[in-house]
């Protein structure tokens, strides 16, 4: 472990743009990855046909992921630079695996956006925007990626970079102070050195970006939550439930509930990085250990807290959504799936509430009969199923979630007020 503070990193993007080549290039200056991992990497890629892969294949550690050349889960990795110790959450692009995505960008602070030079602003850089503002990703660094592709030409650079201007102002994030840096992952170019092919541009490169980044502030008066992201077994240990811990701190001897399984018991043990600590807090990703608690009593979504505060369990919410896209229109009884924290639950859409200007806020118009594309509501949302989630308001960490249907993002939105059951 380092003494550095921490940061967690999500690599967004469009599938191909070359997340996966950035993250595998970034641990190699970073000298996380030896040259000769990278050399294996480079056999096996070119065995499978699938030559130029090799940064990506230190990412895409599943053969289904090496064979179609494409990521379907996220994967984590550590690096340091000088300011930072960084996990980096390396998310999938394709449309198929969204969901992914958005666990992915639920457990970040900060994002790498990475547009390809030679495609530009495509479908999942849209949604993938439009899904990490909503889920609280605080600062966007844009990577203009596979600038060795378009020679290196800055006009590129610059239509691109105004066409995701476009893009972030449309989703209302907030832009001004975000960096934009042409790079190309494969050939190293304004990564961990000033590249000679773009004596054009004189701002930020990649590291010094990431060094740039402001110090994530840790909530620390909130109580204990942390989604369960997966439980396993472990021998000589027992059950070890994993997952990132969104505010408070968790120590062996606390007594802890799990929501809404409703089972708890005393820590044993914390571990991080597969070495026991005496305390974790807000950001850090650990695996832990319950008296009592068994492999069949809880499971990914519940959410971990103080057996004194538990998390709250919903029978119904209300929420303010914005409609991304929709192909008709959204009305009470609507019934698609919800991605909070780690879990997804059918909800039914009970009532819309309220119509907003999602301009200024303000209520446009009470109990309207439907919702579209682009508009924003106050709902009333019921999970078919037990959801554990909160107020965005009190703890803003669990209060946020996305709204698929259909393979597709539909809605994203934050909590305002929970029922409890
Ligand atoms: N020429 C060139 N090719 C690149 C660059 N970065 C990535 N590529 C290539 O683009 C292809 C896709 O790269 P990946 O890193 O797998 O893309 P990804 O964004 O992780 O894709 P998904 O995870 O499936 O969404 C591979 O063939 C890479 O070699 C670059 O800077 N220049
Ligand atoms: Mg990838």
């Amino acid at each position: 472990m380092s003494d550095k503070p921490h940061q967690n990193l999500a690599i967004i993007g469009h599938v191909d743009h070359g997340k996966s080549t950035l993250v595998g290039r970034l641990l190699f200056e970073t000298g996380s990855v030896p040259e000769h991992v990278i050399e294996q990497h480079r056999e096996e890629a070119e065995e499978k046909g699938k030559g130029g892969f090799e940064f990506a294949y230190v990412m895409d550690n599943l053969a289904e992921e090496r064979e179609r050349g494409v990521t379907i889960d996220i994967a984590h990795q550590e690096f340091d630079t000088d300011e930072y110790y960084f996990t980096i959450v390396d998310c999938p692009g394709h449309r198929d695996f969204v969901k992914n995505m958005i666990t992915g960008a639920s457990q970040a602070d900060n994002a790498v956006l990475v547009v390809a030079a030679d495609d530009g602003v495509a479908p999942q850089t849209r949604e993938h925007v439009f899904l990490a503002r909503t889920l609280g990703i605080n600062e966007l660094i844009i990577a203009v990626n596979k600038m060795d592709v378009v020679d290196y030409s800055e006009d590129t650079y610059n239509e691109v970079k105004e066409e995701v201007q476009q893009l972030l102002k449309q989703v209302r994030f907030r832009s001004d102070d975000a960096t934009y840096i042409p790079i190309s992952a494969f050939e190293g170019d304004n990564i961990a050195e000033r590249s000679d092919n773009t004596d054009w541009y004189s701002g930020e490169i990649l590291l010094e970006a990431l060094n740039s980044l402001p110090e994530t502030e840790p909530p620390t008066d909130a109580p204990l939550r942390l989604p369960i992201q997966d439980v396993y077994t472990i021998s000589g240990i027992g059950t070890v439930p994993v997952g990132r811990i969104e505010t408070g701190t968790l120590n062996p001897g606390n007594n802890v509930s799990f929501q809404p399984s409703d089972v708890g018991g005393e820590v044993k043990t914390v571990e991080m990085h597969h070495e026991e600590v005496d305390s974790a807090g807000p950001g850090d990703n650990v695996g832990f250990n319950v008296r009592g608690v068994g492999k069949d009593d809880i499971r990914r979504g519940d959410v971990c807290g103080p057996a004194d505060d538990p998390p709250s369990v919903a029978e119904t919410f209300k929420a303010q959504i914005v409609v991304m896209q929709h192909p008709s229109v959204i009305t009470a009884g609507y019934t698609p799936v919800f991605h909070a924290h780690t879990a997804q639950v059918a909800c039914t859409i009970e009532s819309i509430d309220q119509k907003l200007d999602p301009a200024s806020g303000e209520v446009a118009e009470e109990n309207p009969d439907f919702i579209k594309s682009g508009d924003a509501a106050v709902v009333t949302v019921r999970p078919q199923k037990p959801l554990s989630i909160e107020p965005s308001g009190e703890i803003p960490e669990l209060g946020s979630f996305a709204v698929r249907d259909m393979g597709q993002t539909i809605a994203a939105g934050k909590v305002l007020e929970v029922n409890e059951r």
